[in-house]
Parts: structure tokens; C-alpha cells; sequence
């Protein structure tokens, strides 16, 4: 349970963020279709259309199971209407997932979207479905449609967001995505397509290029959202409610970092930047400098963070405020304080206790430490002393 609240602050923590100005590109709000609509006859096929998982899906039950429909019945994220799923897995099936296809559907089939920006929706998950993932199959097709304009149903399919899945040959199935725990309440989940992580599914005919895990774009299609169990088998029944498909515009954020007191070889220092937002980390990224000092994190979702810079030996930076909207963000720097050798944000007795175990040491030495030779020119010495004495007491940001 713990460890399903960490994985789902980020999807509570974007809708927070959601007051900023952002460039967004609207695919539906199922506003203007008429509720309840036919059976998988807008956006999403009904659940047991796809042949890659319709042996999975129990028929014959009865209504709303296996339906896929626009409906009014006062759970909408926004307007009065959303797009409801419902589905039961056959029992003692513990492959079994769902493949909810966009295939050519009535209206709005195979949505086009652009890998340069990131895909949101919403999904409310009723009380007494089972927990489950959810991953975007992406038709990586190389489509010119506008954005949710038909992208076409040719092309390999890659996994968005996956990052394991039971391997078939060339591919996975059962993807694991994101992690949905929440009941009976609307929740974000966003897929930033230019970093999301990404497994190959299936492979189209020749001479299309067979999937490979990558998004080789510059568009694709949502050709499907697969959803998983978590428990393998739980069977169901499953109730799912979407809405408000976008894709919004993500920015870079860039700066310098100075690595104080270091004659080293600072493009080989990675920094760690935890992106917050209301005390959550909602994204950590690694950075390499340039020789300049110049970083660069690509593809942020528009919203307000607070930014912490930390490095090895030097003691972490918090930059309050930051906000991304419709531009990328510049000259965010930082400098950060040396002398954290153990790390613990810290410049006290015990790093002085690592330098002295470390000291007189070059790589290779018994007692070698990389991290106390504090300005980087090979050896531990007075040197590295001399700036642990200067920074002693310093403390860094929470
Ligand atoms: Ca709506
Ligand atoms: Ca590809
Ligand atoms: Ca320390
Ligand atoms: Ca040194």
C-alpha cells in the first residue's frame, strides 16, 4: 500500500499543477457526441474487439459488460459526459490484460499525436475494480494528420510507459504502465511522450520498420490504451470512466550548475535535479554538464516546481518557483558548496573522518576515496583539506 502511494503522488500532483498557462491540443471531451452512444462506436472500440486480447474478455454477460460508451450519468471530469468501459476477464486466465483499440472506430478512430509533446487524460476508476496499469500503444507510424485527426491503423505499435511486460518474440504483452490505485475519483494520467520509457509490442509487415522500443515518429497514434491487472487474474468486473484526451506542450528547463573549489573534469560529474511540486518529487532527472557548466532538462510538464540540485561531494541547492508554461525555461543556476564527501547533505565531523582515512590516497591506493578528493586533482591532500576546513558547518537545503 505504501509503495502504491509513493508511485501515485506524481498523477495527483499534475493535477495540481494544472492552474499554469500551457499550450494544450484537445483530442476529445466527449461533449459532443450523444450519450449513451453505440457500443465502441467512438474513440474505443468495445473491450473484446481486439484479437490480441478478446480471448481474455468474458461475453454474454450481462449489459453494461463489454461496452465501450459515451455516457451521461454524472461522473465527467468535465462536462456531463466521459467514455465508459466496462469489462470482465474470463476466469484462471492469469495472462490476461485488455487491449482497448481505437482500430478504425466510427468516430475519432486512431488518433493522431505528435511524440514532441506529452499526452494527458483522465480516468476515474470505480470502487470494486481491481487494481491495474495502464499503458499507451502507440501506431509509430509517421502520420501528418493533425493532432487527433486519423492517423491511420498501419504501422508497428510501441508500448509508452512500459517498462516490463511478458516478452513474446519481438515484443511484449501485458505491459506494466503507469499504476492506477485510486477509486471513484477523476485522476490524471499523463504519458511525456519525448521521455517516457518504451517497449516494442508488435511488428507491421515489411518494408514497415519492425517495432523496436523507440519512438521514431514524429507522430504516432494512440492505437490503443492496454490495461493489466496488478493482481494477475483478478477478473473483475472492471469499470473505467475516461476523459479530456489532450496532448500539452513540454519545455526544457536549462541553466549552469558551478561546482565550487573543483579543477576536474565536470562534464564527468552527473547532478541529480529532483523536480517538486508541494513537497513531492514528481520527477528526478540526471544531468551531465557541458564544459561550461550548462545543463539541460528536457521535456517538462507545464507547472510550478521547486528545483534541488545535488552533485557527489557538494551539498544540495533548492530553487524555489520555477515555473514552466508556454516557453522553455532559461538561466536557472545554481553553485553548490564542496565538502559532503559521506554525502548526507552535511559538511561536519564525519567527512572530515573520511578525509583523513583517505588521505595521502591516489586512484588505485587501498584507501582511495573519489569523493574526498574534493577539487579533483587525483590525490587526497591539504588541499582537499583546505576546503573541507572553508565549508565546515555549512549545511544544504532540505
Ligand atoms: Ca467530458
Ligand atoms: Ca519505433
Ligand atoms: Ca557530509
Ligand atoms: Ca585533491
Amino acid at each position: 500500500m505504501k509503495l502504491a502511494r509513493l508511485l501515485f503522488v506524481p498523477l495527483l500532483a499534475g493535477i495540481l499543477a494544472a492552474a499554469v498557462e500551457a499550450q494544450t491540443f484537445p483530442i476529445t471531451n466527449f461533449e459532443a457526441f450523444p450519450a449513451p452512444s453505440s457500443n465502441g462506436a467512438v474513440m474505443f472500440r468495445q473491450p473484446s474487439f481486439s484479437g490480441s486480447t478478446s480471448t481474455f474478455i468474458a461475453t454474454g454477460l450481462p449489459a453494461p459488460n463489454n461496452t465501450t460508451q459515451v455516457v451521461a450519468v454524472g461522473i465527467a471530469a468535465s462536462g456531463t459526459k466521459s467514455l465508459r468501459v466496462v469489462w470482465q476477464f474470463v476466469a484462471n486466465r492469469p495472462g490476461a490484460w485488455l487491449r482497448l483499440t481505437t482500430f478504425n472506430t466510427a468516430n475519432l478512430p486512431n488518433p493522431a499525436i505528435s511524440y514532441a509533446h506529452a499526452l494527458r487524460f483522465k480516468i476515474y476508476v470505480a470502487s470494486g475494480t481491481p487494481d491495474l496499469y495502464v499503458t499507451l500503444g502507440t501506431r509509430d507510424n509517421a502520420n501528418t494528420a493533425p493532432i487527433g485527426g486519423n492517423g491511420g491503423a498501419s504501422g508497428s505499435i510501441e508500448w509508452v510507459g512500459a517498462t516490463s511486460g511478458d516478452p513474446i518474440t519481438g515484443g511484449y504483452t501485458r505491459p506494466v504502465g503507469k499504476l492506477i490505485t485510486a477509486k471513484d475519483q477523476w485522476v490524471e494520467v499523463v504519458f511525456n511522450l519525448p521521455i517516457e520509457p518504451c517497449l516494442p509490442f508488435a511488428s507491421a509487415a515489411a518494408p514497415a520498420p519492425p517495432a523496436n522500443g523507440v519512438l521514431d515518429g514524429p507522430q504516432g497514434t494512440i492505437e490503443c490504451l492496454a490495461f493489466t491487472p496488478v493482481e494477475a487474474g483478478a477478473v473483475g468486473p472492471y469499470v473505467v470512466y475516461l476523459d479530456d484526451f489532450e496532448q500539452v506542450a513540454v519545455h526544457p528547463i536549462s541553466g549552469n550548475v558551478e561546482l565550487r573549489e573543483f579543477e576536474g573534469d565536470i562534464t564527468q560529474v552527473p547532478v541529480t535535479v529532483e523536480l517538486r511540486q508541494d513537497g513531492n518529487v514528481v520527477r528526478t532527472a540526471t544531468v551531465n554538464l557541458d564544459a561550461n557548466g550548462g545543463y539541460t532538462i528536457p521535456a517538462v510538464l507545464p507547472g510550478t516546481y521547486d528545483l534541488a540540485f545535488k552533485a557527489s561531494h557538494w551539498l544540495r541547492t533548492v530553487v524555489t518557483g520555477v515555473t514552466v508554461a508556454e516557453s522553455p525555461v532559461t538561466g536557472v543556476d545554481v553553485s553548490l558548496t564542496n565538502g559532503d564527501i559521506d554525502g548526507d547533505n552535511e559538511v561536519s565531523i564525519t567527512d572530515f573522518g573520511a578525509l583523513v582515512a583517505a588521505f595521502g590516497s591516489v586512484p588505485g591506493n587501498d584507501n582511495w576515496n573519489a569523493n574526498a578528493d574534493l577539487n579533483g586533482d587525483g590525490d587526497v591532500s591539504l588541499l582537499d583539506l583546505g576546503i573541507l576546513v572553508r565549508n565546515f558547518g555549512s549545511v544544504g537545503d532540505e
